[in-house]
């Protein structure tokens, strides 16, 4: 077969567009093929497998405790794996910002939407540029001006948020984006997201050099996000045909042989589940969404789903190569497995350290034992159809148009979440983080791990067909907030509800 060069970006859009169409729409297998795509063709699987790329950035720092941050929604030219494309932002670059605090601080940012004036409407039939921030893993108030998602800015508006982290852990990694109902898939798609850093609480991290790393898919069309054109990319949840860390493809990570990094990683795709391993290496996990963990517990491999975060360790081989951060292949609907896709290049080298993995990270942090038979049960059935989501068979159209539950603040709660549906789905609640008692169908290691660690979550995948039981603890605000699934897609076609959290009983 006659072969010529093919450039790096050929091979990456390439390889990626016959295998992530594979995924979804069971279309380009030939073409994976032919990319070299190797095994498992039938189930959809393939291989993309970039060539390492560039040395490993990440977003500048807003420090939140050296007074007020200033964020701007708005379209920029940003440069994705060579091409500039107009994305839609936080002042101007992809991934927005990482923001910084700690435990006890008021936090206070002037927002402006700057979002194009001219928007119109999506397919949805929702004003494509109204838009808010959700601050997405603070525990703190859902109402005013803190996490309050009815707020909503037009293109042309800006005021000011405020959140009172007294009440927030440190050593928590946590993330903003939009969250307008019926607007957000195409907003976050476009590149609206960036990490919310709380400071560690402990001294047993410090010095040990970290790294934020923010997984992003896109498909760049025309010099623009690809647009939405059918109600079956809400349905599937939109995949990329451009797999980022940090807006790079394939970015390199140079380590000394034996020396400890510290990985904090988002799942910031809209829809795409990422099925980690790093080769020859052990993810030391210290930490989830809601804190840090009592040790490291060291897993060969751990699913990522949409708006998931996980904090890890890892320890640098002995031996100097190149070592890549993998995404396996994973079915989060139906038979189809996504490709295997290398995320990220390890390369370790230089003159050996001797550094050692803490024993113990978070000594406080323990699983809630109580007698669950006692507590108030909420029961909620995730399900899809006729182009929308619903929640106990009720689609979100409004505040008062949805599925409700209602919970008073100071007490804990069970919640058992039915997956009736084919395909899994990452469920995020705002403002309590909750500990996982039970996980029917899915992953297994997944299921072990967050049953058995002391892992505070705020999106768990409930399995396809299965179903997920969560401890809750209902602390400290009242107020009305949302719980929904984190495929963006299936929140902006109503798979959430209302989450009202009334004061205390007299
Ligand atoms: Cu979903």
């Amino acid at each position: 077969m006659a072969t010529r060069k093919i450039t790096r970006r050929e091979f990456i859009v390439g390889a990626a567009v016959g295998t992530a169409g594979a995924v979804t729409f069971g279309s380009g297998l030939a073409r994976a093929a032919m990319m070299g795509g190797g095994g498992m063709m039938g189930s959809g699987s393939g291989t993309i497998n970039p060539p390492p790329g560039g040395t490993l950035k990440e977003p500048p720092v807003l420090d939140g405790r050296a007074g007020v941050i200033s964020l701007e929604a708005c379209q920029a030219p940003v440069s994705i794996n060579g091409t500039t494309a107009q994305l839609l932002t936080y002042n101007g670059i992809f991934p927005g910002p990482t923001i910084t605090v700690a435990r006890g601080d008021i936090l206070r940012i002037n927002f402006k939407n700057s979002l194009p004036m001219n928007g119109g409407t999506n397919i949805l039939g929702h004003p494509r540029y109204h838009t808010n921030i959700h601050t997405h893993g603070l525990h703190v108030s859902p109402q005013g001006y803190a996490d309050n998602v009815m707020r909503m800015f037009m293109p042309g508006e800006s005021d000011y948020y405020e959140y009172n982290l007294t009440k927030q852990p440190g050593g928590t990694f946590n993330f903003y984006h939009p969250h307008v109902h019926g607007a957000v898939s195409e907003q976050y798609w476009g590149g609206m997201v960036g990490a919310l850093i709380v400071a560690d609480e402990t001294n047993v991290l410090a010095g040990i050099t970290t790294h934020t790393l923010i997984l992003k898919d896109i498909t760049i069309s025309g010099g623009v996000p690809e647009p939405y054109t059918s109600t079956m990319e809400f349905m599937h949840g939109k995949e990329g045909n451009t797999v980022m860390v940090n807006g790079q493809v394939n970015p390199v990570l140079s380590v000394r042989p034996g020396e400890v990094r510290r990985l904090r990683l988002l799942n910031a795709s809209n829809a795409r589940f990422y099925n980690l391993s790093l080769e020859g290496h052990a993810l030391q996990v210290i930490g989830t969404e809601g804190g840090l963990l009592d040790r490291p517990y060291p897993l060969s491999r751990i699913l990522l789903s949409p708006g998931e975060r996980l904090d890890i360790l890892v320890k640098a081989s002995a031996t100097a190569g190149t070592y890549r951060l993998l995404s396996l292949p994973y079915a989060r609907q139906g038979m189809m497995s996504s490709p295997t896709i290398t995320l990220l290049t390890m390369k370790c080298e230089g003159a050996p350290v001797k550094d050692t993995i803490p024993s113990v990270i978070n000594p406080g942090a323990s699983r809630v034992v109580m007698n669950t038979a006692m507590l108030k049960k909420q029961s909620l059935t995730l399900s899809m159809g006729q182009g929308r989501g619903y929640i106990n068979g009720i689609s979100f159209q409004s505040m008062t148009s949805a599925a409700m539950i209602h919970s008073e603040v100071g007490t804990y709660e069970v919640w058992e979440i039915v997956n009736n549906s084919g395909m899994d789905h990452p469920f995020h609640q705002h403002v309590n983080p909750c500990q996982v008692l039970s996980i029917t169908g899915g992953d297994a290691g997944y299921a072990s791990f967050l049953t058995t660690a002391p892992a505070w979550k705020d999106v768990v995948i409930i399995p396809k067909w299965g179903k997920v039981t969560m401890l809750v603890p209902v602390m400290d605000y009242v107020g009305d907030t949302m719980f929904h699934c984190h495929i963006i897609e299936h929140e902006d076609i109503g798979m959430m509800g209302v989450w009202m959290i009334m004061p205390p009983k007299m």
